[in-house]
């Protein structure tokens, strides 16, 4: 061979090999572990499951098999796996697969990888290399004891007579003689804290670790210190309050749990440089203060800063503290289960500028045009001895005046008093507010006040912006906008009903209407299976679900379509994520709150307590729980609980308990419809409203012939009410699944463009930038509704977003974790266009529609290792086009129908783009 031969044939070789590695399948993205956690410190689960994103490409439709590899250090991962090799798995699971390793331990790391096999058998190449790192998972990891000091001794007395447990400050100092290389805080406390070493702080967390069952369990925060670590002497120093631990929480005097001291309890764990451990932990040894400068903390009252009591260094080696007091010291009780925090803390998400100032009767209203829960950044010229008061109002009155009667007996106010002549930066730490106005007075009045003053810090728990929807309609995008203002609002740390009102509770009802819209809108999952936990650890001997979580009402009494929440929403995020686990936790809760509601019926027809169809406008008994009757309700509600729970048994295998819980649906909804619907389909003597209609048709309890005619009924009364809802918490999130499943569309299209009282435009007409606990909760003709309890900041009526995305958008799962998808919008005017997007467990879907004149064009994009049905609305007479030509079936897309104006589809991933004829 020749040297120019053999020159060709090398070339042709590296021509071939570099064409084979452009075709390598591409590596698999986005690892997360459990319920979508990324790189985690302090994890709180020792069996994590393992989710991933394939990558999208021509050449992956999707995965035959995966292989998953964990190790206890990245070596080991590439050259022998020492925790867990899964081998070649044929399967088509890139979500939620079970660690199956070797047991894990309270502060093991470790390091994974996986790769996939696509449709081919090709395989991908291994992933980046991820790790997550448990947290301490046992109480009896804990040498630390709780400390803190005495504060209830000193008697200080709150706005309504209550406790106030004046902040610690608690401090200790301690040398080392060997360098750190790694250095792991591990904390937590009865009450809420703020912690920094050497002077510096740990980390922006936000009242910190947030709100669980306190007596049953308390979670734990991990941070990695190691870079705020120094050589010799250091300083650790914790500020605590009381927070949700020991205050006035609920309305009345009756709930409150305020007499016990806020305390901490921490570890620091440091490795050193020769390899030796060290541990300092919270105990006798620590000292403390309650004079430092924030003078008083309270959730529903606001904080007092004096800046005299100011502690300067405090938290570094610099600081004499011979003044301070011995703290007292407890071991930690084995009731109280210490366990790692399992969602994401509250964070400073936003900061809003105020938009606009005016001045009122010598004090400045700052206006940040958007409802909003957090605290104000203050940035003030204040003069020496000056208090600076800080005043919220969701909205004003009138007559410029605030507006804070819907604050009900939460002062939430705060103070900062000046020691200095200066301009000061500060924010309120251990409380929150739920505000759009600022009222600031007690400044230097010789200084100009500017927009610059007051900025507003949003804070919520940390989860990111999961799907986005905008039309081409303004109010409606507007809709949208005070739906996830709502979200953002009431989803701190806890779900709760409102921000602002000496309230702010895990209301039960609010949740399971909400939660389906919020899984839309943000990635909560974390969020939302934390908090059953406590929901779990909330629910009664006899199996009833308080009307509260954490429940600090602790009255007993139970509510149906509150307490539904234990069944509704686990089968809604299971169904939303396609995780078992989340059913698997929950199914025992689930099993207990079916018996109870079986235990409050008598012959399957139930007479369980509710709070009914709530805050439904035009009562006729001019009651808050709406026309609609308790008993109706709950049996509607008794049936659906045990429906639901039928289905998780058959997800989960259970099949002799999926026929127990089947069998006992029928029955209920049996009794149901002999109970309260007579022959035609008519409610029958109880009061006939719109909502008794939609339970029985949305959670089908009639039999079929007798549904078209509570159909017509419901129609019925519907124009009876000049074609305006009637419907309260219950009965609102319904409407659009039943008129929607009925083919009534452009009648729910009708309710939801209605300007008048009452409809979700209403409120946005009068202002709103939030959703309302009421329809008319404030009118530019007649004023606030005279009624306290009136939030301008409530999620329930947002309940709406779910239909909005999967109906306008179009985007909605047909098998549970968006495994096979259905985009199916219904394009229907006054909407020119709508365009949404979600981030599904194996990546973004796309739906995204515009009419012009009567050519309907929808842009699509289906992620890997899914499949979709695209329903498009058009003459079936004319051509449906793909890419601007005539629809051929082909391995990608088939048509597989064509009728009633629409054409199906069934798509394998990838973008489409299709168009067709409206007439
Ligand atoms: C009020 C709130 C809350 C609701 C309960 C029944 O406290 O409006 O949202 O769930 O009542």
């Amino acid at each position: 061979m020749n040297i120019r031969n053999l020159f060709i044939i090398i070339s042709f070789l590296v021509l071939v090999s570099l064409s084979c590695k452009g075709q390598q399948i591409l590596k698999p993205e986005e690892l997360t572990i459990s319920e979508g956690f990324k790189i985690p410190i302090g994890f709180y689960n020792a069996k994590p499951t393992f989710s991933w994103k394939l990558a999208i490409s021509k050449e992956v439709k999707s995965q035959s098999a995966y292989q998953i590899v964990a190790a206890t250090s990245v070596e080991q991962l590439q050259t022998n796996p020492d925790l867990w090799d899964s081998q070649k798995q044929k399967s088509n699971q890139s979500t939620w697969v079970s660690y199956q390793g070797k047991a894990l331990q309270s502060r093991q790391k470790v390091y994974w990888q996986v790769r996939y096999w696509n449709q081919n058998d090709k395989v991908s190449n291994w992933s980046e290399v991820s790790n997550f790192e448990l947290g301490l998972l046992n109480n009896s990891d804990w040498q630390a004891k709780w400390i803190g000091l005495p504060t209830n001794d000193e008697k200080v007395k709150g706005s309504q007579d209550n406790i106030i447990h004046r902040p610690q400050y608690l401090r200790k100092g301690f040398e080392l003689s060997v360098d750190v290389i790694s250095a792991r805080l591990y904390i937590t406390a009865k009450g809420v804290f703020d912690v920094a070493i050497n002077g510096k702080n740990v980390s922006n967390d936000v009242m910190p670790p947030g709100w669980t069952p306190y007596k049953k369990r308390i979670e734990t925060l991990t941070y990695d210190v190691t870079n705020l670590m120094l050589s010799g002497k250091n300083t650790i120093g914790v500020e605590l309050a009381s927070g949700w631990y020991s205050g006035r929480l609920g309305w009345m005097k009756s709930f409150w749990n305020d007499t016990e001291s806020p305390k901490i309890l921490c570890q620091l764990e440091l490795t050193m440089k020769d390899g030796s451990k060290k541990v300092i932990v919270s105990d006798e040894s620590w000292k403390g203060t309650t004079s430092g400068p924030i003078r008083v903390s309270e959730i529903y009252d606001g904080e007092i800063y004096d800046a005299n009591y100011e502690l300067p260094n405090w938290t570094t080696n610099t600081f004499n503290d011979k003044n301070w007091k011995n703290v007292q010291a407890f071991t930690i009780e084995n009731s109280i289960q210490l366990e790692p925090k399992r969602h994401h803390t509250v964070k400073p998400k936003i900061a809003l500028e105020t938009k606009e100032i005016t001045k009122k009767d010598g004090a400045v209203i700052f206006d940040l045009k958007q409802n909003m829960v957090g605290v104000p950044l203050v940035k003030v010229p204040v003069k020496k001895g000056d208090t600076l008061r800080v005043r919220f109002a969701e909205m004003l009155s009138p007559d410029g005046s605030f507006y804070t009667e819907n604050y009900r007996t939460a002062v939430s106010t705060d103070y900062y008093i000046a020691a200095r002549n200066e301009t000061i930066e500060w924010q309120p730490k251990f409380t929150f507010h739920g505000f759009r106005y600022v009222e600031l007075s007690g400044f230097d009045t010789t200084k100009v006040p500017s927009k610059n003053w007051v900025t507003g810090i949003v804070q919520y728990s940390d989860f990111e912006q999961n799907g986005t929807f905008i039309t081409s309609n303004e109010k409606l995008n507007q809709l949208q906008s005070n739906i996830v203002w709502g979200l953002r609002g009431n989803f701190f740390d806890v779900p709760t009903d409102c921000p602002q009102r000496d309230e702010r509770l895990g209301w039960t009802g609010d949740a399971q209407v909400f939660g389906p819209t919020s899984l839309f809108n943000a990635d909560v999952y974390q969020f939302w299976a934390s908090w059953l936990q406590s929901v779990r650890e909330s629910q009664y001997k006899n199996g009833g679900i308080p009307f509260v979580v954490p429940d600090v009402l602790n009255n007993g009494k139970v509510s149906s379509g509150w307490g539904d929440v234990s069944v509704i929403i686990p089968w809604k995020v299971y169904f939303r994520t396609g995780d078992k686990r989340i059913l698997e936790e929950n199914f025992e809760m689930m099993k207990a709150w079916v018996k109870h509601h079986q235990e409050s019926s008598k012959k399957y027809i139930s007479h369980m307590n509710s709070f009914a169809d709530w805050l439904q406008p035009y009562p006729e008994n001019g009651d808050n729980k709406g026309d609609t009757s308790q008993d109706l309700i709950g049996t509607a509600f008794f049936a659906h609980s045990a429906k639901l729970t039928a289905k998780t048994a058959e997800v989960l295998g259970k099949y002799e308990e999926q026929a127990i819980y089947e069998k006992l649906y029928k029955k209920v909804a049996e009794a149901f419809d002999n109970q309260f619907f007579d022959k035609n389909g008519k409610v029958k003597d109880v009061p006939e409203t719109q909502t008794s209609y939609l339970l029985a048709l949305a959670f089908d309890l009639l039999p079929k012939e007798k549904r078209v005619e509570a159909k017509a009924n419901l129609l019925k009364k519907i124009a009876a009410a000049d074609n305006h809802l009637r419907t309260g918490f219950l009965g609102t999130p319904l409407l659009s699944e039943v008129l929607d499943e009925f083919g009534e569309v452009d009648l729910m299209y009708k309710l939801l463009f209605n300007e008048t009282y009452p409809s979700w435009f209403y409120s946005i007409n009068q202002g709103a930038t939030t959703i309302w606990e009421r329809w008319n909760s404030y009118s530019k003709k007649e004023g606030f509704n005279p009624q306290k309890m009136n939030s301008l900041n409530h999620y329930a009526y947002g309940a709406i977003g779910e239909w909005m995305y999967e109906r306008i958008g179009g985007i909605a799962p047909l098998e549970a974790g968006y495994k096979k998808i259905i985009i199916a919008p219904e394009p229907k005017a006054p909407l020119k266009s709508a365009s949404a997007a979600y981030n599904t467990p194996y990546g973004k879907v796309v739906s995204s529609w515009e009419m012009e004149k009567n050519t309907f064009k929808l842009e699509t994009t289906i992620p890997p290792n899914t499949t979709a049905a695209i329903i498009v609305p058009g003459d079936t007479k004319q051509d449906l086009l793909f890419d601007g030509k005539k629809i051929k079936s082909n391995s990608n897309v088939k048509l597989i129908r064509k009728e009633n104006h629409s054409f199906e589809l069934l798509v394998q991933p990838g973008r489409y783009s299709l168009q067709s004829k409206m007439n």
